[in-house]
């Protein structure tokens, strides 16, 4: 057994014939991008392949090349040799994708969350990595597969977006060499992130300028929170993709170490996100006590209840994560 992973997952995509690459629901630049690149690839090796997306390819991310290969799944069921879960941290998180699947004979779970239940019958899961496209690029730089242009702006998309542009901790020395690989086999990083990060449509901005007008500091200023309402949404013309790094602009605050955002969900859920500045307090903890998860700094969960009660709920939680963080600081070693 010192097969290394990426040679064992490069033989069972040799060995099989038909393949599914599947992601998860409200899918980020990160999913999406790895499962076209992976999508690419599999086409490239003569595969049949199909690539579904519980909600098909969102409106921010129809500039990746090839995006038209990403998929609502069909109402019919489709038999598979293999399926590949990428960036999908509980199996559940691929939603209706689970019924249209008539049979599987090998499941590969390809992720970089701590939180991963590791659902696959092969688990790849990687919490170091900044992106699932990091595990994707070196599946196919280890099997020798290559990485053409179109490949490498869809894995430059994948991290440059999961480390919020290279800015957050998750970045590390070996990403941004591998972000330098990417631009040396075609990655375009001004256009690219052009697409990503100063692209925003008008109803975001608006939807923004609503939530902000609701901006809630606590704990000396420690804690930013802001709720996105339906109401919102409608006054706004924002679209549910649209809330993708709202967080930011309330994480931004000098004076805030945790950020959250509350939204209005269906059938009595509220959704929580959830970011971190500060290396003593760690979200997917906090998130975890909700029933959710995620990394370090950045965390959500979904919590059945009424609006008011949870964040009530998850404010507290919030609120003894950053005052056991500041008193740790301040005692002796
Ligand atoms: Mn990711």
């Amino acid at each position: 057994m010192n097969q290394s992973i990426t040679s064992q997952i490069g033989d069972i995509i040799r060995e099989h014939q038909t393949f599914l690459v599947a992601g998860h629901i409200r899918p980020d630049g990160d999913v999406l991008a790895c499962q076209i690149a992976l999508g690419l690839t599999l086409r490239t090796l003569g595969k049949t392949v199909e690539v579904w997306n519980p909600d098909g390819i969102s409106h921010k991310y129809s500039f990746l090349p090839h995006a038209d290969l990403v998929r609502r799944p069909p109402s019919q069921a489709r038999a598979f040799d293999a399926v590949f879960a990428v960036d999908t941290a509980a199996h559940d998180r691929i939603g209706n994708i689970r019924d249209r699947i008539a049979s599987q004979k090998v499941l590969v779970n390809v992720d970089h969350h701590a939180s991963n239940t590791r659902f696959g019958d092969i688990n790849w899961i990687e919490p170091g990595a900044a992106a699932s496209g990091e595990l994707v690029h070196r599946l196919l730089r280890d099997n020798h597969w290559p990485i053409t242009p179109a490949i490498a702006a869809n894995l430059f998309v994948a991290i440059a977006t999961d480390t919020g542009s290279f800015q957050y901790s998750n970045t590390t020395p070996q990403t941004l060499r591998l972000a330098a690989e990417l631009v040396e086999a075609g990655a375009n990083i001004a256009e690219l992130s052009r697409h990503c990060f100063q692209s925003y449509p008008l109803g975001r901005v608006r939807l923004l300028q609503l939530a902000l007008a609701g901006l809630r500091l606590s704990a000396d200023n420690r804690i930013a929170s802001v709720w996105l309402t339906k109401e919102m949404y409608r006054q706004s013309g924002a679209l549910p993709e649209d809330s993708e790094g709202l967080i930011d602009h309330i994480r931004a605050i000098d004076s805030v170490l945790v950020a959250a955002v509350f939204e209005q969900d269906e059938n009595g859920i509220v959704r929580i996100s959830l970011r971190s500045k500060s290396n003593q307090i760690n979200v997917d903890k906090i998130a975890a006590k909700f029933g959710g998860g995620g990394h370090m700094a950045a965390a959500g969960a979904r919590i059945p209840g009424e609006p008011a009660a949870v964040e009530t709920a998850v404010l507290k939680t919030i609120d003894q994560a950053v005052r056991s963080a500041a008193d740790s600081a301040a005692s002796p070693r």
